[in-house]
């Protein structure tokens, strides 16, 4: 049984924005048990755990006598070693694998770095001048996926491993609400927070974060 890592007290208050989200989701599409080691920040900056992950940070992913970080990482082999997850078809698979870079690369970067601004930067001079240009490079991006989702279920025909990723990335935008100006996106996340996976792996982690503030 794969043991992963997550915060034992998430900053996010249990909205499942936190990383372990997605290896939870990703386990529970394809059928596998797992069992969770929870981390204090001192915990991850500890030897122990810098031998699994060298830059402190969760999650991790440990099954038998195989330690993986990233999550990109950690989901692509999830995917490919379990069904449900990656097509069979080869170019389909590699288009699958791509939307995995798609939405960690491309979508992302600008969304981790609006919501760094809005949440470590709102009491600074510059912030009002710099969060229009932050929200507009978000925009942008949020434009292009939209219109490539167009009238779809999942990115790329059936669902598969750059559907928990992107669906994960975009839900980091719950904070500036910005989906609600995207209505093909806000039903694309809310396609995948639908799925019994998805439900399992959040009250999963939300009861975590329950346990620790009582
Ligand atoms: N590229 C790595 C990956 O994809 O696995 C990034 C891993 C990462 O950023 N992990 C974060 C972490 O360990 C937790 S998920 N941070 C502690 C540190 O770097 O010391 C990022 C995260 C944290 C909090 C919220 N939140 O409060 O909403 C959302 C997402």
């Amino acid at each position: 049984m794969p043991t992963i890592t997550a915060f034992a007290n998430s900053p996010d208050r249990g909205r499942g924005q936190a990383r372990d989200m997605r290896l939870r989701w990703a386990l529970e599409e394809v059928g596998q048990p797992y069992d969770v080691r929870l981390l204090s920040f001192d915990q991850m900056k500890q030897p122990d755990h810098l031998a699994l992950h060298p830059f402190g940070q969760i999650p991790t992913y440990e099954d038998g006598d195989l330690a993986l970080f990233e999550t990109g990482a950690i989901v692509l082999h999830i995917a490919e070693h379990h069904d449900g997850l990656l097509p069979k078809d080869t170019n389909a698979r590699s288009r699958a694998i791509a939307w995995m870079f798609a939405a960690l690369n491309t979508m992302e970067p600008p969304i981790v770095e609006l919501g760094m601004a809005m949440l470590l930067e709102h009491d600074e001079s510059w912030y009002e001048k710099r969060l229009p240009i932050l929200r507009n490079r978000v925009g942008i991006r949020l434009g292009e996926l939209s219109r490539h989702l167009g009238g779809g279920d999942w990115l790329d025909g059936a669902f598969s491993a750059g559907d928990v990723l992107m669906v994960t990335v975009l839900r980091r935008l719950m904070t500036s609400r910005m989906l609600e100006d995207y209505p093909t996106l806000a039903s694309y996340v809310a396609r995948g927070e639908a799925r019994p996976a998805f439900r399992r792996a959040f009250e999963a982690q939300l009861a975590v974060f329950t346990a620790a503030t009582g």
